[in-house]
Order: structure tokens, then sequence, then C-alpha cells
């Protein structure tokens, strides 16, 4: 019999078919958790030391108590990649308030849980060109920096999700959405960047982005390759105007935008910038500075 992938909760590794979480467990019962996204390349987790600091950056805006270090967390999220034995993977790691009495009170959850979820991912970075996708504006705003943040990576994402069945029915691929001030904020579950007379911009954490790490590292790129780069407010005439637009994220890695709304960005196609950054960054994530070894031991053996 095919052997069943194996998820972690809270310690133990469990058959994904025995994988199961309380109902009563509040980050199912009110959205009262964190997660994070990450990804492995070829036996290296890209950046793992990003995504942990962020978790526990998420984790101590909401007052949730990790009953494990750093350190821990990461041996977690190797141990579980190891079990599965998997080179290229996709990696969520969730922590619930954990269960506890209806309420929406935190107090009422003794315990988080913790679980870890690997999955087999191939990149689709490489030789060729970027996916092309159709974009929508959202008549959803973005959640205020002051309400339900972005900046907290938190089980709560009816926003996008809301902004997700709208692209859906307008038949696009996903939806770009406005902070409340009418400003670019990201894409569904992804960050936006455009491209005008060879400069790179993107909205900053002003509006209600998730400080993503893929994000992070194409702004450290245009750096290195000298490339003008800026995190500024961008407004949707910009938008309209840009001659390259491209999406970034973990899973999605880079999407070029064809259109929004109908309209052509550029030539409707992957642009000239948006193509180097995706060559280059294809790179980078195989570089093995970059990540975190998963089978050193391996490594060292050879
Ligand atoms: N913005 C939001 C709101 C996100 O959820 C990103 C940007 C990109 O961040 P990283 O750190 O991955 O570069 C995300 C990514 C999916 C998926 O299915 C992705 C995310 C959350 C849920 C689903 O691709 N987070």
């Amino acid at each position: 019999m095919q052997k069943e992938p194996l998820i972690y909760i809270d310690g133990k590794f469990v058959d994904k078919s025995k994988a199961v979480v309380s109902v009563f467990d509040h980050g199912l019962l009110y959205g009262d958790g964190i997660f994070e996204g990450i990804r492995e390349y070829n036996g290296n987790v890209f950046r793992l030391g990003d995504h942990i600091d962020r978790l526990y950056d998420s984790a101590k805006s909401i007052r949730l108590k990790i009953p494990l270090t750093k350190h821990e967390m990461t041996e977690a999220v190797l141990e579980t990649i190891r079990k599965n034995q998997l080179r290229d993977a996709y990696i969520r790691l969730v922590i619930t308030r954990g269960p506890g009495d209806l309420g929406v009170d935190p107090g009422l959850c003794k315990n988080s849980t913790t679980f870890i979820i690997v999955e087999p991912m191939a990149s689709v970075l490489g030789p060729r060109e970027p996916k092309v996708v159709k974009m929508m504006v959202s008549s959803y705003r973005r959640d205020a920096v002051d309400a339900t943040s972005h900046e907290i990576k938190s089980l709560n994402y009816m926003n996008s999700i809301l902004a997700k069945i709208e692209a859906n029915s307008a038949g696009a691929d996903d939806a770009i959405l406005l902070d409340h001030r009418g400003f670019v904020s990201e894409a569904s579950v992804t960050n936006i960047f455009l491209v005008k007379d060879g400069k790179v911009a993107t909205p900053s954490s002003s509006a209600g982005i998730l400080h993503g790490i893929t994000r992070d590292r194409l702004i450290s790129l245009c750096s290195d390759l000298g490339i003008d780069v800026a995190q500024r407010d961008v407004t949707p005439f910009e938008l309209t105007t840009a001659d390259e637009i491209f999406l970034v994220g973990t899973k999605s890695e880079i999407l070029a935008v064809g259109t929004i709304s109908g309209a052509k960005v550029g030539h409707g196609g992957a642009g000239p910038m948006t193509k180097k950054l995706y060559q280059e960054f294809s790179r980078v994530v195989q570089r093995a500075e970059e990540g975190t070894p998963v089978y050193e031991a391996e490594s060292v053996n050879v």
C-alpha cells in the first residue's frame, strides 16, 4: 500500500487521513491563528529564517504564545520535510489559538495548535517565460492597517476570498485590491510591482500589504542589479499607464499581468523587465546560501 504523507501536529507525525484538529479550535471558529507558506527548492528551504521571523512577529502582534523556540520550529519544519522525503515542496505552517469553549475571547484557549503540511511542488521558474494573467481591480478595499491588517499573516482571509470570488465571476484570474485611501495595495495572495520608464515601484506597507518575502527579495534583487526600485504609494492611474506589471509570492513565484479589466498592460504579455527579473529570480531560489539545507548530513557525507 502507498504510504500516506505525514503531517506534523503538536510534535507528533500523523498520517494525512488522521490529521485532524478539534471543531472547538478557535482557528476554525474565529480565524484566530497565523500561518506561513514556505517553499523548498532542490533540498533547500528558501529564506526559512525570514518566514520563521515573520511567523513570530505575527504571533506577537496577536499575543499568541508559541510553545517552541524559533530554533525548535525551524527543526520541526525541516523534520516534516525529511519525514516526507521531499526536495521540492510547498510547506504550510499553521498555528491556531487552539481548542477552547465557544466565545471569541482567546483566554478561553489553553494551548495553541501547531501543524505543518508539506506537499510536493515543482517550480515554474526556469528557462521558460513567466505565466501571463488577467487581472481586475476589486470593488473590495484591502483591510486597513488599523483593522485586520494583512501585515499579520492571520487565518482571516475573507478580504482576499471576496476579491477572488469577484474575479472568478468576472472571468479574471485574480483581483488587485486598493487600500482604504484608494492607493494600490496588493492582489489576493501576491504583492504587486510595476515598471515605468525602466524604474520599478511597489506599494509600501502603509497600503496594508503583507510584507512579502518574495517582494523583499525582489526589491534587493533590483538593487543588486542596479535597477531603480521604490517602495511608495502607487495610484490606480499608474496601473493603467504602466509599461509592465508583475505579481510575486511564494506559491505563485512571478506572474506577468497581461490585462487589467480587459485593458492591456504594455503589450499585453511579459515585458523585458519582468522577464529579466524572472530569469534572475529563478537563479536566486536555487542558490544554497538563500536557504536552509534539509538534508545537511547527506550533503556533508558526499
Ligand atoms: N500578500 C498576501 C496577502 C499573501 O497572502 C503574499 C502577499 C506573498 O507573500 P510571500 O511572503 O509568499 O512572498 C501572500 C502570500 C497561495 C497563498 O495559495 C499564498 C498566501 C496565502 C494564502 C495562499 O498562493 N500568502
